[in-house]
């Protein structure tokens, strides 16, 4: 069973601002999953138009990128099993006014420009997203020596 699936979240202007950063990483580490790379960083507005790339001709890019570079935001990476679905489902969906009580996005926020929080959405865009935001350095193998009380009876 893998349980070294690795997903990137970024907690942003909004989640840091409202204090919700030991929230929204509590929720994470609580449901198991492991912090492989955490850091503060200000994005600008390459990295903004690299990241939302599939948004850049929407007529909200430029709230979005303004926003996003407004303040810092806290990039995570978390790995554990199925961890880009499992994270996906712990924030909520996009619109956060459709987001059910008990996701991130559902309990804290009541917009779409405004929802706290980015997790990746597919396998692939997490590898893609985890090295635009950190080097190799950044990132950590070690044992989480809890793993054989979160999933060792698991197929
Ligand atoms: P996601 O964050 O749930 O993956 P995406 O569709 O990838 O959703 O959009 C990225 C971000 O762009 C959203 O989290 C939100 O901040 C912003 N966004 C997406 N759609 C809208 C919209 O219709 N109006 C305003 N902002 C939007
Ligand atoms: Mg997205």
């Amino acid at each position: 069973m893998g349980t070294n699936e690795r997903t990137l979240i970024l907690i942003k202007p909004d989640g840091i601002q409202r204090g919700l950063v030991g929230e929204t990483i509590a929720r994470l580490e609580k449901k198991g999953l492991k912090i492989v790379g955490m850091k503060m960083l200000h994005v600008d507005k390459a990295l903004a138009k690299d990241h939302y790339s599939h948004l850049v001709s929407k007529p909200f890019y430029p709230d979005l990128e303004k926003f996003i570079t407004s303040y810092p935001v806290v990039a995570t990476v978390v790995e554990g099993k199925e961890a880009v679905e499992v994270v996906r489902l712990i924030v909520g969906p996009t619109n956060a006014t459709k987001a059910e009580g008990g996701t991130i996005r559902g309990d804290f926020s009541n917009s779409t420009s405004r929802n706290i929080i980015h997790a990746s959405d597919s396998k692939e865009t997490a590898e893609k997203e985890i090295k635009r935001f950190f080097k190799s350095s950044e990132l950590f193998d070690y044992k989480l020596v809890l793993n054989e009380f979160l999933y060792a009876g698991d197929e």
